[in-house]
């Protein structure tokens, strides 16, 4: 047999803040991602700042190598001027019910789409929702169940109310578990029969990394992160407790940026750095879906210093209220070294040496196709409970021709092998993968450099870094290559 299961949840995936825009329309507030500007490959993304006293403005770094300094007094704001990436994004916001009807062409199972925190609860703080924002979420779950296609809602996708930023100091405060409680309940409450899958948070492990953008936190200390992302343990656990309690149907999952990590050279210190570099990542993914902290974790926070402000029930919560499946990013693999002289290149988000049997794409991430069969067996032997790779493609600075086609036979080569490495990690492995939503299905801006020329889709959508253009969608050919693989249940790859 050499077809996928039939309920096997095909699609695609896209997120707010780089997709929707509809900026500060129908009542949403701003976020953290509306202060971001643009960057490269080469140039880090910048969040811009103003002191409202003073009036003096400028721009620091957010982490990925650039540390985040925001002056005394000064709070992350949006300029004058200045143009941001996600304000219009690709304009989803206008746009959903053409780009949903290609989705459905397409023949998409699922669409993985996130959900503007702000446009919900536009202060994060507010003492009712807003009803504009709901409504315009309706109206795009309606149009996908006009397709038959099954919602995966992230709940917070790299925002959060820029006012939590500023009045509370982000996730590193334990008031934002209530804030974000009551949106998830609203939203889970106000969506029952529409939307089955929840994401709490989007990557939770970039709290690691970079805590603006996954928390909202602007002093990035390690104390601020492992509170940051304890809160947010906490929070996801209580939107499962009250999920399984009030909506036995739904099923809320985690969000983990997962690569498998690959050793150097077979030394025996490269293992125990492949080791210790994968416990970064395991650690997320053993509180929120294991259900415990893992003892490494712990050690090393003793070792630096760090005092979680916490309470006996946030463990029992964690225990008893982990996640239903675990979800996860995967755009290739890691290799590390325990030899400084290697040198280091820059990857999805983690840092690795080059590894010399794959090759990379022009922003330097390596595409290795197997590693999806790696990290599905990893992560489902672990756990036990069913996985489900909610992004994975490849960027590319696409070509459109005069007549608006795309000949990305690039993205269909990496596609298919990805989707062969998948195929084998559950005929031969028997690992229970739900689905694939393959990351920006419609070109949308990226997260790590704010470009539009990072494109990932099977449709390209006519916009440059710049903020030029007029929006047109036309097909790429791997729109037709994966609507095929879809109505074939992934056995036609040619
Ligand atoms: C993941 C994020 C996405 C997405 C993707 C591709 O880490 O969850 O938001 O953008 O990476 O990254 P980029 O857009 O930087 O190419």
């Amino acid at each position: 047999m050499s077809k996928f299961p039939k309920d096997f949840l095909w699609g695609g995936a896209t997120a707010a803040n780089q997709y929707e825009g509809g900026y500060l329309e129908g009542g949403k507030g701003v976020n953290t991602s509306d202060v971001m500007v643009g960057g490269s490959h080469t140039v880090p993304r910048r969040v811009s700042w103003k002191n409202p006293t003073t009036g003096e403005t400028g721009f620091t770094g957010m982490s990925f190598g650039s540390p985040m300094e925001i002056p005394e007094g000064a709070v992350p704001a949006v300029l004058d001027g200045v143009y941001y990436p996600s304000h219009e994004a690709t304009d989803f916001y206008h746009h959903y019910k053409e780009d949903i009807a290609l989705m459905g062409e397409m023949g998409f199972r699922c669409f993985r789409l996130s959900m503007n925190w702000a446009r919900i609860f536009p202060n994060g703080d507010d003492a009712e929702p807003n009803q504009e924002g709901l409504a315009f979420y309706d109206a795009v779950f309606d149009e996908c169940k006009k397709y038959g296609i099954e919602p995966l809602v992230t709940m917070s996708h790299y925002e959060t109310p820029i006012a939590l930023t500023i009045n509370y100091g982000g996730w590193k405060n334990r008031k934002l578990i209530d804030f974000f409680v009551k949106y998830a309940e609203t939203v889970v409450a106000h969506y029952a029969g529409k939307v089955k899958y929840w994401l709490t948070f989007n990557e939770i492990n970039c709290m690691d990394m970079a805590p603006f953008m996954a928390g909202g936190i602007v002093d990035d200390t390690p104390q601020n992160r492992a509170q940051g992302a304890h809160n947010q343990f906490v929070a996801s656990a209580r939107v499962v407790k009250f999920a399984h309690e009030n909506y036995p149907d739904v099923k809320i999952g985690q969000m983990l940026a997962f690569g498998p990590v690959y050793t150097y050279t077979c030394s025996p210190a490269d293992q125990i750095k492949a080791l210790e570099t994968s416990q970064g990542t395991l650690f997320y993914s053993d509180v929120q879906t294991g259900g415990f902290y893992p003892e490494y974790r712990l050690i090393q926070y003793k070792e630096q210093g760090i005092v979680l402000e916490d309470c006996p029930e946030d463990y029992e919560l964690i225990k008893n209220y982990s996640a239903d499946f675990l979800s996860f990013s995967c755009y290739g693999s890691a290799t590390v070294s325990a030899d400084p002289s290697v040198g280091s290149v820059g990857g999805n988000i983690s840092m690795g040496v080059k590894n010399p049997y794959l090759s990379s794409n022009a922003w330097g991430w390596a595409t290795d196709p197997v590693c999806l069969r790696i990290a599905c067996n990893t992560l489902y032997s672990r756990y036990r409970k069913p996985v489900w790779i909610v992004e994975n493609g490849i960027g590319w600075d696409d070509k459109k021709e005069a007549d608006g086609s795309v000949h990305d036979t690039y993205r269909i080569d990496y596609l298919r092998q990805n989707i062969e490495s998948m195929k084998e990690a559950i005929l031969k492995d028997g690992v229970e993968l739900m689905g694939y939503t393959m990351w920006g299905c419609i070109d949308l801006v990226s997260a790590s450099t704010g470009e539009m020329k990072k494109r990932y889709g099977f449709v390209y959508v006519d916009k440059d870094d710049n903020g030029n253009g007029t929006l047109a969608r036309s097909k790429k050919d791997s729109f037709e290559w994966y609507k095929k693989v879809i109505a074939s249940d992934g056995e036609d790859l040619d």
